[in-house]
Order: structure tokens, then sequence, then C-alpha cells
């Protein structure tokens, strides 16, 4: 706004080179900050998210809409992103995924303070890796994600890819009455000593099923992303050729075919190409099917001419990202163990909270807290690890609860390279992993971004109530 008054204001007395030239003379004169370019403003809203015909839900969204805007950033060119605080409760921006500074991971009380209602806040980064990410708060992310929080954070790659579309598909479930308003139960201890806040109602982009106008041959680049508190999803997608392209932003070294249903894990990101068969017409169906029924959770609607006669023969490669150039160091790397303990059934009697060591009674009705990483509940005061910069960690968690937990690192990618004790090779990069309940799982990583990194349970009731910890690199 303020550039373009600038320059009219020019325009009318000068031509463009005099300008430069008079304005390089003035002495003190200080080019204005450059605006962001995009400003995300969380603020309560109301939405259609049963649908027509149906109540709308109160929400609070970055926008009029949840999911929030699909923000499409360069890759390796700074960005400027600015936070307006219109809720009435403080609140940050995580910029899932992505490898940026520490300063900008928008974790309250850990990398910046929370911004207070009214204030703003200028989140400026580089973004190193093209793909598909996610922007979601990460102050009290149990309330603020599930009251609708997020939304599509986009790294374009530096040339485009060959598809004919590209559909965002950002699913959430929702605990809706019957009035369509979502339920208040925020955090409840229940949900977080068991599987998380379970929602009752999907929708994907922030809609009931919805419809995706597609060409017969049409090929078309799926964006899959989970913005769910904690329920882990699974998707089928009936009669179409589906490849895995990319999981976590990172593309896969070569595509895969997808085999079984896609699942997706609180916060985990698939990206797929699907190729609509060329004599297709009317609907197909997309289904949830992690619950015993089927839901549908979008179509495609399939109209007008085949853009071709069949699939093309070529999958789609997308260009590697710096992320995979990375060697790690297995000889020469820090272990460290990770015990993930407690929840409902399980073995947990004592754990640390802030220093003290408590009873197991204690700890859930006194403090919240229900779950402990190595014998300790919450962010402790010392982190997991501390790792030079440039060596190589390996952390190996061990899932000693009876519920699976998606664990998420902060500011760097890993690679699963051991399970149960059995070595894995080629495994993809990711940013949050999945953990059966009782399975050992060894990641690996390059400790090569300096500063604080939140390592936590993407169940976010999970975090909040114990699992939660942090490295520090360099
Ligand atoms: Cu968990």
């Amino acid at each position: 706004m303020v550039r373009a008054l600038i320059k009219m204001h020019r325009r009318d007395f000068l031509t463009a080179g005099a300008a430069l030239s008079a304005s390089m003379m003035l002495p003190g004169f200080a080019m204005a900050e450059a605006a962001p370019m995009v400003t995300v403003r969380p603020a309560p809203a109301k939405v259609p998210l049963m649908g027509a015909g149906k109540p709308e839900t109160a929400v609070w969204a970055y926008g009029k809409s949840v999911p929030g805007p699909v923000i499409r950033i360069p890759r390796a060119k700074p960005v400027h992103i600015r936070l307006e605080n219109h809720l009435d409760q403080a609140t940050t921006v995580h910029w899932h995924g992505i490898r940026l500074a520490n300063a900008m991971d928008g974790v309250p009380g850990f990398t910046q303070s929370a911004v207070a209602p009214g204030a703003a806040f200028d989140y400026r980064f580089t973004a190193p890796d093209a793909g598909t990410y996610w922007y979601h708060s990460h102050e009290k992310s149990w309330e603020q994600v599930a009251r609708g929080l997020y939304g599509p954070l986009i790294v374009e790659e530096d040339t485009p890819v060959a598809v004919d579309a590209e559909q965002m598909f950002i699913v959430d479930d929702w605990r809706l009455g019957e009035d369509g308003a979502i339920a208040q139960d925020f955090g409840a201890l229940h949900d977080a000593a068991h599987g998380g806040r379970l929602g009752n109602w999907l929708t994907v982009n922030g809609v009931t099923a919805p419809k995706f106008d597609v060409r017969p041959g049409a090929r078309i680049r799926l964006r899959c992303i989970s913005a769910a508190n904690a329920r882990i999803m699974a998707f089928r997608f009936p009669g179409v050729a589906v490849h895995v392209i990319a999981v976590d932003g990172q593309p896969l070294d070569a595509p895969e075919t997808l085999e079984d249903a896609l699942l997706l894990a609180p916060a985990q990101r698939t990206d797929l190409v699907i190729d609509i068969p060329s004599d297709a017409a009317g609907e197909i169906t997309i289904e949830e099917v992690s619950t015993s029924e089927p839901i549908k959770a979008a179509t495609f609607n399939v109209t007008g001419t085949p853009l071709r006669a069949a699939a093309p023969a070529e999958m789609v490669r997308l260009p590697a990202n710096p992320l995979s150039a990375q060697s790690l160091d297995l000889d020469g790397a820090l272990n460290v163990d990770l015990v993930m303990q407690g929840g409902a059934m399980g073995q947990l009697t004592e754990a640390t909270y802030q220093g003290q060591l408590f009873d197991m009674r204690t700890l859930v009705q006194q403090k919240g807290q229900v779950w402990a990483f190595n014998g300790e509940a919450g962010a402790p005061s010392v982190p997991l690890l501390h790792a030079a910069l440039g060596r190589t960690v390996t952390i190996n968690m061990i899932n000693d609860t009876r519920w699976s937990h998606a664990m998420h690192l902060h500011g760097h990618h890993f690679q699963v390279i051991e399970r149960d004790g059995q070595p894995v090779n080629g495994a993809p990069w990711r940013d949050t992993e999945l953990l059966a309940p009782a399975e050992r799982v060894r990641i690996a990583f390059l400790a090569d971004n300096p500063g604080k990194w939140l390592f936590h349970c993407h169940m976010l009731e999970h975090h909040m109530a114990g699992m939660g910890t942090w490295i520090n690199v360099g």
C-alpha cells in the first residue's frame, strides 16, 4: 500500500530514472521496509463445515475460511509473513516441516513470546526445500488447531511440475454437535490419556465431501495434509491409479504405486499423482476407511472430453531438494534413547514434572500430565540431547505405551534407519513419524540447524499432557 502510494506520487512529478537518482542523493533517506507478502489474521469466523442446509460452525480462522489461505512461497528466497492477532487470546504460527531459522519456528515461550491479542509478529524465513507443508497455531494447539487455525503452506518447485491440475486435500475431523457447534471440551484429560481428541465430522478443505471437477485422462497432483488433532486417517481411491511422489514435503527417490490405503497421521503430508482413467465418467469417490464404516471424503466429478487417450507412460519425478544431499555419518553419530511412557493402561507409576518427582495420581490430578519421555513429563529444562553443529544424531524411540504416537521433530527432517531392531534402508525423509503401540523406531538426522528445537508427539492432547521434549543444536 505504502509503496504504491509513493510510486504514484513520483510518477506525478518525476520520471522513474530521475526519481531513483534523486532519492539516492537525499541524506538519511531509507527505503520503506518491504511489505509482508502475506498477512495472516486469526479471528473468529462462521463457516458452513457441515454443508448447505446445515447450521454453520463458529471457528477460529486465518481469514474467513478454514483452512486458512493457501500460502505459496518460492523456494530458497526470503519471505515475510505477518501475523496479526485478532483473537482474544495469545497465539503464534508454526511453519510445520520448514527447515527455517530457529527464531521463526513459532513456539511460544521457547523461540518467541506468544503474540498477545491485538499485537503482530513478523515471520521472516527462507524455505530451502520445495514441497507440501502447513502452518498452524502452536499456542494451546490442542484448542487453537481444533478450532480451525491451520492452512496449507506450499513451497514451489523452481520449475513447474508436469501435471494437469493441482488439488489441495487438507483433512480434519471435528467434534461437532448437531447444532454445528464445536464441542468445547478442548484438552479433556480422558482424550489426553487415550487416543487424543477424535472428531465425529470429517472435512476436506473445510468442506463436507467436496466435489473436484476433473477431465477424463487428467493427471492430478493431490497435496494431502492432515490437520487432525489426533486421528490417524486412511484414504482409498478405488478405480484410479495412484502414485506417491513425496512425503512430509520431501520427494521420494522414485515414485511408488499406492497399493493399499494412504495412511495419514496427524501433521503428516503425502503428495500423490492421480491418473483419472481416460474412459472415466461420473463420480470417483475418495473414501476414509480408518473406522469400521467407510466415509465419503470427497469425489472427483469426471466431466468433459478426455485430455489424453491413455495415462502418460512417464511418472512425475519431483526435482531433488537440498535436503537429499545430506549424508549421515552413522558411525560417528550421537545415539540417544527416548522411552515413551504413560497413558491409559500404561506402566508409568511416577515421573518428574518441572524438576519435581510426582506419583502418577498427583501428576494426573494436579498437573494434568499423563505421559512422559524417559521419566520426565512436559518440556524439561534440560534438552534430550546437545548436538554439535553438523553432528549426525540418532534417536531410538521406544513406544512403551498402548497407544500410537506421531512424533514430530522441528527444524530438521530425519530418516527411519531401524524398526523393531531391524535395519531399514532408503526410508523417505520425514518430519513426523507414526509409531504403533510397543513399536521401536530409530531415526537419524543431521543436526545442521542451530537452535532449540521441539521434539514432541503431534497428537496434540498427548503433547499437552506430557509428550514433549527438545534438542539443542550448536
Ligand atoms: Cu502421542
